[in-house]
C-alpha cells in the first residue's frame, strides 16, 4: 500500500533527505513550502509541537514537521534549540571560532519529527547522533554538515558522507520511528 505524508518546511535540503529516507520505507512525501515560526523553548519537542500546530492549521489536515538542534558539549549544549538562528548569524566559521581553544569537541545532533492534525493532536519522534566538531569545514552538504563528524563515519563530516549521511544521521534514526508508527497506525 502506498502512503503519502505532507512535510512542511522552509528547507529544501531537509525535504530531499526526508523524501529519500522515507521512499526506502514505502512512504512518499509531498513538500509544503512554509516559513514556520520557531518559538523560544528549551526542548526541540516543544518547538516541533508548536510548529506542527501552526502547519496543520495552514494545511487544513495532517502534516509532519521537524526541528533539529546541534548540541555542543564544550559550549554546554549551545546552540541547541537556537541552531537555526545561530547558523544564520554566526555560521560554521563562528562555531569554529568559539571552539578554537576547546579541549572538548564532542557534540550531538538531535532531530524531532512531529505529526499533527487540526484537532490539536501531536505525536513526536526523536533521535540523536553523537559526534564531534571538526577543526575546519570539510566536504559539501548544507547547514552544519561541513563541521559535524559523525561517530561510525571513519572521521568524516556529514558533508563528506554523500548519500551515506542518511544511513547514519539523527534524521534517519528519527524517521525510522515515524515510519514504524505510520505503518502500524496505517496513516
Ligand atoms: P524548517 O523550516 O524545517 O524549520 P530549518 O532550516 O529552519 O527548516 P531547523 O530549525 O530544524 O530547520 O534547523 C536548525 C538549523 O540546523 C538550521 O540552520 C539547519 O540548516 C541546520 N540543520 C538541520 N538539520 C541539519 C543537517 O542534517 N545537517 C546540517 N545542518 C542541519
Amino acid at each position: 500500500m502506498s502512503r503519502e505524508l505532507t512535510f512542511a518546511t522552509s528547507n529544501r535540503h531537509k525535504f530531499a533527505e526526508v523524501r529519500a529516507i522515507l521512499a526506502g520505507r514505502g512512504i512518499s512525501v509531498a513538500m509544503r513550502a512554509m516559513e514556520l515560526r520557531e518559538i523560544q523553548a528549551d526542548t526541540l519537542e516543544e518547538i516541533a509541537a508548536e510548529k506542527v500546530r501552526e502547519a496543520s492549521l495552514a494545511v487544513g489536515g495532517p502534516v509532519v514537521v521537524e526541528d533539529t538542534g546541534l548540541f555542543i558539549d564544550g559550549l554546554r549544549g549551545f546552540p541547541g534549540p537556537y541552531s537555526a538562528y545561530v547558523f544564520r548569524t554566526l555560521g560554521n566559521q563562528g562555531i569554529l571560532r568559539l571552539l578554537e581553544d576547546a579541549a572538548d569537541r564532542r557534540a550531538t545532533f538531535k532531530s524531532v519529527f512531529a505529526y499533527g492534525d487540526t484537532d490539536g493532536s501531536v505525536e513526536c519522534f526523536g533521535a540523536e547522533a553523537r559526534g564531534t566538531i571538526a577543526r575546519s569545514c570539510r566536504g559539501e552538504g548544507w547547514g552544519y554538515d561541513p563541521i559535524f563528524v559523525s561517530e561510525n563515519a571513519s572521521g568524516r563530516t556529514y558533508g563528506e558522507l554523500g548519500d551515506d549521511k542518511n544511513r547514519l544521521s539523527h534524521r534517519g534514526a528519527a524517521l525510522e520511528k515515524l515510519a514504524r508508527w505510520v505503518r502500524v497506525g496505517d496513516r
